[in-house]
């Protein structure tokens, strides 16, 4: 019979919503910013779907206090915002725009009057178009830059902002931005998205530098990856060897190719060599640098992925990403082209496995042993709408949250370091090249009236955050 008393949390446990500057601020000319790589990509044709652009979006750049009304509604004890880079130096580098110093100045001081603690990401995706101009994240330079900005950031806001985030997702820019071109800046070169790699690396690890030396004693600081654990199939007869081999390599494409340089200060061993970056960029120190001791994993969890046996004539070879071959046995992708179909999936054809959180949390607690962990993103895009009582019902959501946060509950029980959670998204926002079409908000926004509309995800997250604890699963869902 299952266990029908609630999961509860650790005293102390974060409870928070995240967001991203160029999904939900808006303000995209606003008082002195500069153009990101995003403002370009999604003003270029046929890159975003609909046309849609992140102009406006939710416009929190002029309705953060409301924002920050409605955390605090949720009674929610940190907001996950991020910083604009190109706010605070239009051009990347030179000459600081005080007016977004005083923007994230004034967000900080908002959500502490609500008793909201403020965690900072550095860079979210949008790259100043000036340091792209000068070859993005595939320059040595930029990595050099990003530290110079994290040093004004943290000089700026260091008061007020005591956990800091370096990079969100680094996987995510350099496979979609360099090598698919999905997202900005749109470039589909490897050795660009190898060096990228390199440079995001260096660009953490340099910015954990300038953040010690600009905080004060007691800020965390750490790094936000998207992981994701990778299943075999059941049905692997005979393949076994084989498909462990392939596991490995999928293993040290999707996760280990950041994680091991951060944790461990060196380049996975069964990552594709085309995946890493020649020895001639790597620098002497630059292993250590990045393997700097952090405060904090932040794990961004959606889903895993699953391999097969398959015949090998049948790779994709689309553009979306060049596969990765173990010769003669192994059908799949790095983002996992076979999914199993018996289960439930999301808006995004995600699909919606707990037990992926449970396993990863694990996992992480054993391989950076005493290391606290956030799920700094997890949540799922459901195809919301007002219905005729004015309320938006997103039962598909109250479900994903509350299989997920029993799954991190049942890892904590089970001995994951998980000190806090965020769920993405506040808002419904700008979701890079799907658009405003794809929802991932415990608060609707209605972006023609910019009208705010908790869903009921969000009274459901409130209540668990207020308890502390989760409520028992329904006994008719499968676990
Ligand atoms: O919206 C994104 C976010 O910016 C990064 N992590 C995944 C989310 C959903 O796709």
């Amino acid at each position: 019979m299952t266990d029908q008393s609630p999961l509860a949390f650790p005293p102390g446990f974060t409870w928070g919503a995240a967001t991203a500057a160029y999904q939900i601020e808006g303000g995209a000319n606003a008082d002195g910013k500069g153009r990101s790589v995003w403002d370009t990509f999604s003003h270029t044709p046929g890159k975003v779907r609909g046309g849609d652009t992140g102009d406006i979006a939710c416009d929190s750049y002029h309705r953060y206090r409301e924002d920050a009304d409605l955390l605090s509604s949720l009674g929610l004890s940190a907001y996950r915002f991020s910083i604009s880079w190109p706010r605070i130096l239009p051009d990347g580098t030179g000459q600081v725009n005080q007016a977004g110093l005083d923007y994230y100045r004034a967000l900080a001081d908002a959500l502490g009057e609500r008793g909201i603690a403020a965690t900072a990401t550095l860079f979210h995706w949008d790259l100043p178009q000036g340091l792209q101009d000068r070859g993005g994240w595939a320059s040595r330079e930029v990595a050099l830059r990003f530290a110079d900005y994290a040093a004004v950031v943290a000089e700026a806001l260091g008061d007020r902002v005591a956990r800091w985030i370096t990079l969100n997702e680094p996987l995510v820019v350099a496979s979609n931005g360099y090598r698919t071109g999905v997202h900005a800046p749109g470039l589909r070169d490897m050795d660009a998205a190898a060096a990228a790699t390199h440079h995001l690396l260096l660009g953490h690890g340099l910015a954990v530098s300038a953040l010690r030396a600009a905080l004060p004693s007691g800020a965390e600081v750490g790094i936000t990856l998207n992981l994701t654990p990778v299943r075999v199939t059941a049905d692997a007869n005979g393949e076994g060897a084989a498909l462990e081999r392939a596991r490995q390599v999928t293993d040290a494409c999707l996760n280990g190719v950041f994680l091991e340089p951060v944790l461990s200060g060196r380049y996975p061993e069964y990552a594709p060599p085309a995946l890493l970056p020649p020895d001639g960029l790597i620098e002497d120190t630059d292993m250590a640098t990045i393997a700097a001791p952090l405060d904090f994993l932040g794990v961004n969890y959606y889903q895993p992925v699953h391999l097969r046996p398959g015949d090998p004539d049948n790779l994709r070879r689309d553009e979306e990403a060049p596969p990765v071959r173990v010769d003669g046995v192994v059908k799949y992708r790095p983002d996992g082209v076979y999914q199993p179909n018996s289960v439930a999936r999301t808006a995004m054809d995600w699909l919606v496995d707990p037990e992926g959180l449970y396993e990863l949390l694990l996992r992480l607690s054993k391989d950076a042993p005493g290391l606290p962990l956030y799920v700094t993103e997890n949540g799922c895009a459901a195809e919301d709408y007002v219905n005729p009582e004015g309320a938006v019902d997103d039962v598909e959501r109250v479900r994903f949250l509350h299989l997920h946060l029993a799954a991190a509950a049942r890892a904590i029980r089970d001995g994951a370091n998980l000190a806090g959670y965020y769920v993405w998204s506040l808002l419904d926002n700008f979701e890079w090249a799907w658009g405003y079409q794809k929802r991932f908000g415990i608060v609707f926004v209605d972006f023609g009236t910019q009208r705010r509309i908790p869903k009921a995800s969000s009274a459901f997250y409130a209540d668990v955050a207020r308890a502390n604890a989760v409520p028992p699963l329904p006994v008719s869902w499968p676990v």
